[in-house]
């Protein structure tokens, strides 16, 4: 099985490539930063037996993407799962405060660049009739909090786009999942805060968050099912939290 993940480099799109390895999957692994892929390549292929291949992709470049998956060795074409996980949220202004970069960065990778490497990779599927793609949403797709405005609108859309890849695969035996967690520490916050390690780690404090593993356990889980069994949408936070703005710290 070769499961392709995008977003690889760190968070969940890391754990993903951990949990998958673990059960014996190859994996093409993309990500803008080329040391962190070769570093996890080479650290999973000590500990498992499996193949990586790693390419460095952004996936707000339609050219780049069309060219990393066009370019791939045959063997490596037949893509079985697709995990569109690269994405990001940068600030929390008010739109009327909003930094027009900053919606670009977002809306180019969280919405353009999960379409582009679907369009890519999805005709390949179509021809085998056989695949999964897992998209990663979050509940900022299901609900929106001060300051999320376009993320959150990012995420709404991010839902669409997966009830519309379930609509258009129909009759492919092809299965599409959003998974939409609440918080995951990750580096997610640090992005978000432009590397300021105080107001990030404040977002987590007194929470037992959700860990990249978490989320990677349950896409190993969505694609273990049998094949009449297509798992839609996953909603997930941790238990201290009950929505985007309500949780219980210690
Ligand atoms: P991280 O910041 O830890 O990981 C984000 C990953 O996306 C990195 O590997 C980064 O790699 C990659 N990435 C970002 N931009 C691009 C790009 N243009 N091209 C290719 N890769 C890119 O955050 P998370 O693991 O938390 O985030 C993963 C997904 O989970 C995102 O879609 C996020 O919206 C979603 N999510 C996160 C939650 C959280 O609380 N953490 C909750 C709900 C959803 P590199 O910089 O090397 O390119
Ligand atoms: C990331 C989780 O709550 O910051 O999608 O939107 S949240």
């Amino acid at each position: 099985m070769i499961v392709l993940i995008t977003g690889a480099s760190s968070g969940i799109g890391r754990a993903c490539c951990y949990e998958f390895a673990s059960k014996g999957t190859d994996l093409i692994i993309l990500a803008r930063r080329e040391e962190k892929l070769n570093e996890i390549a080479s650290d999973i292929q000590s500990k498992y037996n499996v193949k990586v291949l790693a390419r460095v992709c952004d996936v707000r470049n339609y050219e780049q993407v069309k060219e990393t998956i066009d370019s791939l060795p045959p063997e490596w074409k037949t893509i079985d799962v697709l995990i569109n996980n690269a994405g990001l949220a940068r600030g929390l202004e008010k739109i009327q405060d909003g930094f027009i970069e900053k919606w670009e960065e977002m809306i180019d990778t969280n919405v353009k660049g999960l379409l582009y490497v679907t369009r890519c990779v999805l005709p390949i599927m179509i021809e085998r009739n056989y695949g999964d793609i897992i998209n990663i949403g979050s509940i900022a797709g299901h609900e929106v909090y001060p300051g999320g405005n376009v993320y959150c609108g990012t995420k709404f859309a991010e839902r669409a786009i997966s009830k519309g890849m379930t609509i258009d695969t129909n009759g492919y035996n092809i299965r599409v999942c959003s998974i939409d967690p609440g918080m995951v520490e990750t580096e997610f916050s640090l992005v978000r805060f432009d590397n300021d390690a105080e107001r990030a780690a404040n977002v987590y404090k007194g929470l037992e968050a959700l860990k990249g593993e978490d989320i990677a356990r349950i896409a190993s889980f969505i694609v273990q099912q049998p094949r009449h069994v297509n798992i839609q949408s996953i909603v997930l936070t941790p238990t201290q939290q009950a929505t985007a703005t309500i949780v219980s710290r210690k």
